[in-house]
């Protein structure tokens, strides 16, 4: 979300360059901060794999107050769903297929996770610090 924002200030930065010729420097400056930032704010990514019904890691940490993006890679044929109390999430990984969830910003603390369709094995903890 904050990234299209940022993509669509930057359009209408860059056309107001091509109407007010006489503020181009100020304007162009501007667009890059914007990309700038927009780079910046980009979440670090954290890769799962689903393997035999379980995760892996099944336990890893993550900075507090920091949007992460989490790329869960099911190497299982059977499907699976990530889901999370603690995190307010759930999401169906097809089997072969994977999924981006985001989360965060975070406070420190312990966030159980599972798999609902294997319970039982599928379980895991992020440790925000
Ligand atoms: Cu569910």
């Amino acid at each position: 979300m904050k990234a299209a924002e940022n993509q669509k200030i930057t359009k209408r930065s860059l056309c107001s360059v091509s109407v007010a010729a006489g503020k181009v420097a100020a304007i162009t400056l501007i667009a890059n901060g914007l990309l700038v930032g927009a780079a910046v704010a980009a979440p670090p990514v954290i890769e799962l794999e689903i393997r035999d019904h379980l995760f892996y890691p099944a336990e890893f940490t993550v900075p507090a107050d920091t949007k992460i993006k989490l790329l869960i890679h099911n190497m299982d044929p059977t499907p699976e769903e990530f889901e999370s109390y603690e995190l307010n999430r759930e999401k169906v990984i097809p089997g072969n297929r994977r999924a981006v969830i985001f989360i965060g910003p975070l406070k420190p603390g312990t966030y159980p996770f599972f798999g609902e369709f294997y319970p039982k094995t599928a379980q895991g903890k992020i440790l925000v610090q």
